[in-house]
């Protein structure tokens, strides 16, 4: 199979506490998205200044992490054909406003600074994050049985 991808995906404190978990799966699944590893976990402010480091110094740096810190998240690794791009585009752009109705975003948000959800932007960045979570055995294999009909 080619072009399959791992992407990391975070359902932020907004999505856990506003009882969108499921919601966000379930539109991760029925894509036919494989989750191959996932848990509720209180991200350490070392994990968030990890993850935001492109952002070090902006105005909403602090507030960033002072958020991504307030709440338990879920984090998952999402795989499938071009993983990275089909869920950017399931989530929708970064500031809700701007997000296409029928995406996360776009569906259930209205500020920037409370976006329910992260995804990686590209693959690079996937590896980099994903190691920022997991370790290598907490990532799982498996069928799933729609995968015959989901690839040619
Ligand atoms: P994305 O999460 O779509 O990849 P990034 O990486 O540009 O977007 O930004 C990371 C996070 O930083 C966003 N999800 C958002 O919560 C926050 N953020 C980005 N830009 C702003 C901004 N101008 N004001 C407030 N928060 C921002």
């Amino acid at each position: 199979m080619e072009n399959v991808e791992r992407t990391f995906l975070m359902i932020k404190p907004d999505g856990v506490c506003r009882g969108l978990i499921g919601e966000v799966i379930r539109r991760i699944e029925r894509k036919g998205l494989k989750i191959v590893a996932m848990k509720m976990i209180r991200v350490s402010v070392t994990q968030a200044e990890k993850q935001y480091e492109e952002h070090k110094g902006k105005p909403f740096y602090e507030g960033l992490i002072n958020y991504i810190t307030s709440a338990p998240v879920v984090v998952m690794v999402v795989e499938g054909k071009n993983a990275v791009k089909v869920v950017r585009k399931l989530i929708g752009a970064t500031n809700p406003a701007d997000a296409d109705f029928g995406t996360i975003r776009g569906d259930f948000a209205l500020e920037i600074g409370r976006n329910i959800v992260h995804a990686s932007d590209s693959v690079e960045s996937a590896e980099r994050e994903i190691k920022i979570y997991f370790t290598n055995e907490e990532i799982l294999s498996y069928e799933r049985t729609d995968d015959k009909w989901l690839y040619e």
